[in-house]
C-alpha cells in the first residue's frame, strides 16, 4: 500500500480472544490475516484499549448493574461491561500472536476514568480527541483501512469518525470479528454505510 494509507489494527488483546474477560468469539482467528495484511502497508497503527481499575464502562463500577446492561451517562448511552483490558494486565496486553515489528504507533484509549473511548480518534463524549487525527494529517494520510475487535464497536466507531475527518475509509470485515450484543452489529454496519465507510473484503484488496 502507498505511503498515503495506514493500517488501523484496532484493539487486538488478550481480554478480546476467547478465554479473555470480554472475549468476542472467533477473535483470535482473524491474527494470521491481520499479520498478513499488516505487511502489505507501509504504515500501521495498533490501538489498545486502556482502561484505569473502575472505569466507568465497567458493570462492577454501578451497584446493581450487570455486563451487557446499558445506562445513560452524561455523554449518551453506555454499554456495560465486565472489567476488561486494566492498565498494565496481561488482559490489556497486545495478543501474542500479533506479529507487526514495523507498526509505526501504538495508541492508547479509555484512559480516563468517566470516559469510554471505542474510537481511536475521539472519545465516547465525540469530542475529546485521542490525537490520532493530527498524526495522520501531519503524516499526509488520505486513507484508513481499519481492522481488529470488534467490528461492532472499536472498529465502526473508529471507521466512523474517520469519515468525519474526510479520509476514504476501509473497513476489511473479515479482518474483524462483533461482539453482537443487542443487535450491534447490523446497528454498526448500517451506520458505517451511512458514514459513507467501504466495507470490503480482504481479497478486494
Ligand atoms: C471494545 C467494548 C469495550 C472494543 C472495547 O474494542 O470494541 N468493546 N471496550
Ligand atoms: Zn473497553
Amino acid at each position: 500500500m502507498d505511503s498515503t494509507s495506514v493500517l488501523i489494527v484496532t484493539d487486538i488483546q488478550n481480554d478480546f480472544l476467547p478465554g479473555g474477560a470480554l472475549a468476542v468469539a472467533d477473535g483470535h482467528a482473524i491474527i494470521p490475516l491481520v499479520n498478513d495484511l499488516a505487511r502489505r502497508f507501509k504504515n500501521v497503527v495498533i490501538t489498545q484499549d486502556w482502561h484505569p481499575a473502575h472505569h466507568i464502562s465497567f458493570a462492577s463500577s454501578h451497584p446493581g448493574r450487570s455486563p451487557f446492561d446499558v445506562i445513560d451517562l452524561r455523554y449518551g448511552p453506555q454499554v456495560l461491561w465486565p472489567d476488561h483490558c486494566v492498565q498494565g494486565s496481561f488482559g490489556a496486553a497486545l495478543a501474542d500472536g500479533l506479529d507487526i515489528p514495523h507498526a509505526q504507533m501504538i495508541i492508547r484509549k479509555g484512559y480516563h476514568a468517566h470516559t469510554d473511548s471505542y474510537s481511536s480518534f475521539f472519545e465516547a463524549d465525540r469530542k475529546t480527541p485521542t490525537g490520532l487525527t493530527g498524526y495522520l494529517f501531519e503524516r499526509g494520510i488520505e486513507r484508513v483501512y481499519v481492522v481488529g475487535l470488534a467490528t461492532d464497536f472499536c472498529v465502526s466507531w473508529s471507521a466512523q469518525d474517520a469519515r468525519i475527518h474526510g479520509f476514504e475509509t476501509f473497513v476489511i470485515e473479515d479482518a474483524c470479528r462483533a461482539i453482537d450484543t443487542n443487535n450491534s452489529l447490523a446497528a454498526a454496519s448500517a451506520a458505517m454505510d451511512a458514514a459513507g465507510v467501504r466495507r470490503i473484503a480482504s481479497a478486494a484488496l
